[in-house]
Order: structure tokens, then C-alpha cells, then sequence
């Protein structure tokens, strides 16, 4: 059944932020996306909504508190999806004030603002599993301790416990999605299974060589986000808030993406793979692996898509791209 609730997604023009919106539009919402008064502001993942009449973007700005009191007074939105972040884990190294800024106090806002306009407005905030750091835990779940190894997941533990504060003190209907990596062929071309995918389909095309990466023997819990967005979604429409992690509950090495990706290509792994200190972090996270236990026992949300499909759609998505730019 279609419905007539408000959304604003902050983050819309990222790759979670766009497949939300196609999902909330899906099921009949209108849907105000913030968006940043720069003309660099890339807007390709969500070109294809701009004329969608229930489609809108407004001037919202995480460094700017009265963009958001602003839009929230003129929206009155039923559900707020906090998802802005500069989400590169490696950058956030070079550029702690800025992450803090943006994640830690930008979500103190959107809670105050909603508290204050609209306090029966849904929240929802996006956790990371990079909160988790380094927890020795065999798989990570909601009582695992945080232990944060960079700017930007000590930010997001920031935000992640502002949420728990204004759901606890003040009543507010705000969750937290704790994901695990979730990958698309929209996702960011630095993050490492989209440089893989993408230097995959260059090599296969003759335009690349070398495929110059980090730490092979990192492990990560990959999913798809066409998925996990319906898991937020669904986190809103649950009578009590509360916090969950967004897992596949199954791990790969980077070096394990790396083999699926050029066995799909048809590549030789040895002969285009190179370890440049370049990439390594200062201090990485190697091991995460959620429990989706909770999840899958409270809202019955389950992942679809395999590593392999992932890695398959994203491979052939950039190939594809590749062929009509050329
Ligand atoms: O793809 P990544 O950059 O993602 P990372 O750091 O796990 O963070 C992503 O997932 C988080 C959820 O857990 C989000 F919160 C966060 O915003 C972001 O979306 O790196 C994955 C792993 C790391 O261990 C990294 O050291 O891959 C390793 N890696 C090895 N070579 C590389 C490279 N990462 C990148 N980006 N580039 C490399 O060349």
C-alpha cells in the first residue's frame, strides 16, 4: 500500500542515499534530499530521480545547523535517515576536525532540531562496523565493545551513542544500523571493491595495467546496499526503536575479492596485482564479521545477494560503463 509520509535522507547523492530513495519513492513517499550548495556536489546517483515530482533536493548542510532547523520546520518530515558522512576511513587520518564535524556534531543537530520541531519524527542513524576496530570477537553483534582505530569511527561511536541518549532521555524513535561493508557498482571508485571491480575492467579493456592496492589480508563482512537499505527502512517501521547490525555473517580476505573479481575477467592475479605501501592504513581494522542474528529474529530482514553475484554485477556494471564511454 502506498503511503503519504515525508522522508528527508541526508547523504542522498551517496551510494546508500540513492537506493534509499528509490525505495522510499517505491513505496509512495515523498523524499527531500540535502544537498550541498556546491556546484562540485556529484549528483549522477540520483540524475535518474530529478523529475520525479515526489523527488526534491534542498540546501542541507552538516556544517550549517540552521539549513537543518530550516528544512526540518518546512518539511515536518515522518522519517529523517541520517546517512551524510565523509566516509573514507584512510582520509578521515588527514582530515580528523572535518569527520568529527560532520558525523559527531552534524548528528547532534539533526537530533536537536527533530527533538525540538518534530519529536515524532523516525530517526534513523548510520552506524558503521568500523566502530568495532580491532575486538578479537570471532563475529561482532550489538554487545560487542567499541573500539574505535580511526577519526572516523570514533565519530561515528559519538553519533552512535548521541542517538541512544535522545532515544533514552527524550523518547526519541531513533535507531541505529550498525552496517558492515556494502558495496554496489554505485559505490565510491576508492573503496576497495570498486577499485577492484573497476582496474578489473580497465585491464580486460587494455586501459590499465598495474592494480595498486593496501593490506590483502584485511577481512570484511561484504554485503550488497540495494539490501541493507531495506533494512533501515524497515528499522522505521519497527513500534520500537532500537540498534541492529547489518551483516552477511560470512568474511573475505581483500586478496579473496581480488581472486573472484579476476577469475570472473579472466585475469591473472599475479601478473596486475601490486602491494604499495601507498594504501596501507596507519592503523587498520584486518577482521569484521557481523551477527545478524538480532536482525533476521525481530524484523526478519535477511541479505539476498552472495559475495560472488556482488562482485559479479559490479564487475560487469564497470565493463559495461567502460565500453559505452569508449
Ligand atoms: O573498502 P574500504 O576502504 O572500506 P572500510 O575501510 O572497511 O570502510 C567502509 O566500510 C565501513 C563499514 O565497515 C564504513 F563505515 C566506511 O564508511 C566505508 O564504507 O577498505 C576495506 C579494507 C581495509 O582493511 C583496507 O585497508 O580493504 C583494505 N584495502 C587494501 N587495499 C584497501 C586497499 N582499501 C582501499 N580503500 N584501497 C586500497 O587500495
Amino acid at each position: 500500500m502506498k503511503t503519504s509520509k515525508t522522508a528527508i535522507i541526508t547523504g542522498v547523492t551517496g551510494q546508500d542515499g540513492s537506493y534509499l530513495a528509490e525505495l522510499l519513492l517505491d513505496k509512495g513517499y515523498k523524499v527531500v534530499g540535502f544537498k550541498r550548495r556546491s556546484s562540485t556536489d556529484p549528483l549522477e546517483r540520483v540524475e535518474h530521480l530529478i523529475d520525479n515530482p515526489d523527488f526534491e533536493l534542498c540546501y542541507g548542510n552538516m556544517h550549517d545547523g540552521s539549513s537543518i532547523w530550516k528544512c526540518i520546520a518546512e518539511k515536518k518530515p515522518d522519517e529523517f535517515y541520517n546517512l551524510a558522512a565523509q566516509s573514507h576511513v584512510h582520509d578521515s587520518f588527514d582530515a580528523p576536525e572535518e569527520v568529527v564535524a560532520n558525523i559527531a556534531k552534524g548528528t547532534q543537530i539533526c537530533l536537536e532540531a527533530i527533538k525540538t520541531l518534530k519529536p515524532n519524527c523516525k530517526f534513523y542513524q548510520a552506524s558503521s562496523s568500523e566502530m568495532f576496530g580491532n575486538s578479537g570477537e570471532e563475529k561482532q553483534n550489538e554487545n560487542t565493545r567499541f573500539n574505535p582505530s580511526s577519526p572516523y569511527a570514533a565519530a561515528k561511536v559519538c553519533a552512535h551513542h548521541l542517538t541512544r541518549v535522545y532515544r533514552q532521555v527524550y523518547d526519541l524513535h531513533a535507531s541505529a544500523g550498525i552496517l558492515f561493508n556494502h558495496e554496489s557498482p554505485r559505490r565510491g571508485e576508492h573503496f576497495v571493491t570498486r577499485k577492484i571491480t573497476r582496474a578489473a575492467a580497465k585491464i580486460k579493456m587494455g586501459m590499465q595495467d598495474k592494480l595498486y592496492l593496501g593490506n590483502l589480508d584485511a577481512k570484511r563482512d561484504w554485503g550488497f546496499a540495494g539490501d541493507y537499505v531495506q533494512a533501515m527502512w524497515m528499522m522505521l517501521q519497527h513500534d520500537a526503536p532500537d540498534e541492529y547490525v547489518v551483516a552477511t555473517g560470512k568474511a573475505y580476505t581483500v586478496r579473496e575479492f581480488v581472486h573472484t573479481v579476476f577469475e570472473l575477467a579472466n585475469l591473472d592475479v599475479k601478473r596486475h596485482v601490486v602491494v604499495d605501501q601507498k594504501f596501507i592504513r596507519p592503523q587498520d581494522v584486518f577482521y569484521l564479521c557481523g551477527d545478524p542474528t538480532k536482525i533476521k529474529n525481530i524484523l526478519g530482514w535477511e541479505p539476498k545477494t552472495s559475495i560472488h553475484n556482488l562482485a559479479k554485477m559490479m564487475y560487469e556494471s564497470d565493463l559495461q560503463k567502460l565500453k559505452e564511454e569508449n
